[in-house]
């Protein structure tokens, strides 16, 4: 094993989880706010907890062929979309603290996402 074993086994890790998750986040920085993708697939979202920071963004994308009704009644982040089937919609996350997302249609279906100031 040479010096560069541990950087090796890093990224096999970050590689093993890429393929084990397409899609399931997606990332990309603009200036410094940061856009996220959460995807709805068979009535789940593709992550259940996710961190940001003010204004940061999350498009959210229907991939099911039910339409969904997301939804978040926490105090000062407020927004309902309803969601035909491939539509994406983003929204923007201004306040700080912890926004319960959820669907209307599939109460099973949570998210909790944390804003950082
Ligand atoms: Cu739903």
């Amino acid at each position: 094993m040479g010096p560069d074993w541990k950087f090796r086994m890093t990224w096999l890790r970050g590689a093993a989880l890429a393929i084990v998750t397409p899609g399931a986040l997606l990332v990309h920085a603009y200036g410094t706010a940061a856009d996220f993708t959460i995807i709805q697939k068979n009535s789940t979202f593709s992550v259940h907890q996710i961190t940001i920071k003010v204004g940061d963004r999350i498009t959210f994308v229907n991939a099911d062929s039910a339409n969904h009704n997301v939804y978040s009644e926490t105090k000062g982040s407020e927004f309902e979309i309803v969601q035909r089937p491939g539509r994406s919609d983003t929204v923007r996350f201004s306040q700080p603290g912890t926004v319960e997302i959820e669907c209307a249609i599939h109460p099973d279906m949570r998210l909790e996402v944390q804003v950082r100031p």
